[in-house]
């Protein structure tokens, strides 16, 4: 059994149960994502002395303004995990379609998807970013194309992120449970210290952005008004409210003391014809997996995120995860919302 102070390398090694022909695969491949969330780490802290902060000036292709430390972690991601020889290829919230991993490496049978820096416009007021990861199996030994990646929640074989906060945290899982380690600077390891995180079923805290209230539909207004109303309303306790800016940053907060995350569809986003803020394979699959894993519900309001069938690379969706009985509640209010 791990204990805390075992290494990433020691804990995977210990935790891996695959056949023996793909034994260490999943070791080897997470030891190459910790290797770039080092590095990352380590710009990330440098902040403004490694020149890295501002905008590039320049768009992705959602049309997102990319700072310059998007652009940087890509290439680090990449740059760092193309020669495991176990990748087919990479997609990222910053390319338009996957990378195939080049000729002159071997091709493996994995793929990535990931958002290098998730929380970028946290970047530039040193507020807490990350890293989030998905990793599925590539089936045959054939140069994948973007449509290989289009794989429901259930398929992915490991997922997780790196906060880069006041430690840099990997937290992962590969479908036994969630694990936290932090970053120890002075030996550059990851080094367990949160083993088994669980997510309480019951919170009174939520997490998401009231500029946008005026926009929200009736099962987001409904659900956050009777939080708001406190022990004088139908919830009968009072609710505190958190937002990070940082997707990472908040998912953390509801693995370690529980919580509900929402980024809903609302009138804006459907005006703009978009499905929902935050993308599906790089953002909902992966934090979805490591919220369901650690006892917690990640839903659409419509149908549990890790079941939705992908149709396209960056698609977008509807968000509320977290704390089961939050997110059952306000799943409830958007089955009302339909029979009305
Ligand atoms: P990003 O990947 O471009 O940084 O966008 C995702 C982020 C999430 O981390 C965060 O929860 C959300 O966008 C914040 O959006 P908003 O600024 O609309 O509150
Ligand atoms: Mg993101």
């Amino acid at each position: 059994m791990s204990q805390i102070g075992t290494t990433l390398t020691q804990f995977l090694t210990e935790q891996d149960n695959s056949p023996a022909e793909s034994r260490g695969e999943l070791t080897a491949l997470l030891g190459d994502v910790a290797t770039a969330c080092k590095r990352l780490s380590h710009l990330v802290r440098m902040g403004e002395l490694a020149g890295v902060l501002g905008a590039a000036g320049q768009e992705n292709v959602q049309g997102e303004d990319q700072k310059k430390l998007d652009i940087i972690a890509n290439e680090v991601f990449i740059d760092s995990m193309q020669r495991s020889g176990l990748l087919a290829g990479v997609a990222s919230e910053e390319m338009d379609s996957h990378y195939p991993i080049p000729s002159q490496f071997k091709r493996g049978e994995y793929l990535l998807a990931f958002d290098p820096l998730d929380g970028s416009s946290n970047i530039d007021v040193n507020g807490s970013t990350g890293t989030i990861f998905s990793i599925t199996r590539h089936a045959g030994k054939d140069a994948p194309s973007d449509a290989d990646f289009l794989k429901s929640g259930r398929e992915q074989v490991c997922a997780g992120y790196c906060l880069y906060s006041s430690a840099s945290m990997l937290v992962l899982t590969t479908g036994q449970g969630v694990t936290g380690f932090t970053l120890d600077n002075s030996v550059g390891e990851f080094i367990l210290s949160h083993p088994d995180i669980t997510v309480p079923a019951s919170t009174s805290e939520y997490a998401i952005n009231a500029s946008y209230s005026r926009h929200w539909l009736a099962p987001e207004k409904r659900y956050i008004d009777e939080c708001n109303a406190g022990v004088d309303g139908p919830r009968m306790r009072n609710f505190n409210m958190r937002w990070a800016g940082s997707m990472v940053g908040d998912v953390h907060r509801i693995l370690c003391r529980g919580g509900v995350f929402i980024y809903p569809l609302d009138a804006r986003l459907k005006a703009d014809g978009k499905e929902g803020k935050l993308r599906l394979l790089y953002e909902a699959n992966p934090m979805g997996m490591l919220i369901e894993q650690a006892g917690g519900m990640a839903h659409t309001g419509t149908q549990p995120i890790l079941d939705i069938e992908p149709y396209t690379l960056h698609q977008r969706v509807p968000v509320i995860m977290g704390s089961s009985e939050e997110v059952a509640r306000l799943v409830e209010y958007h089955a009302d919302n339909i029979n009305d």
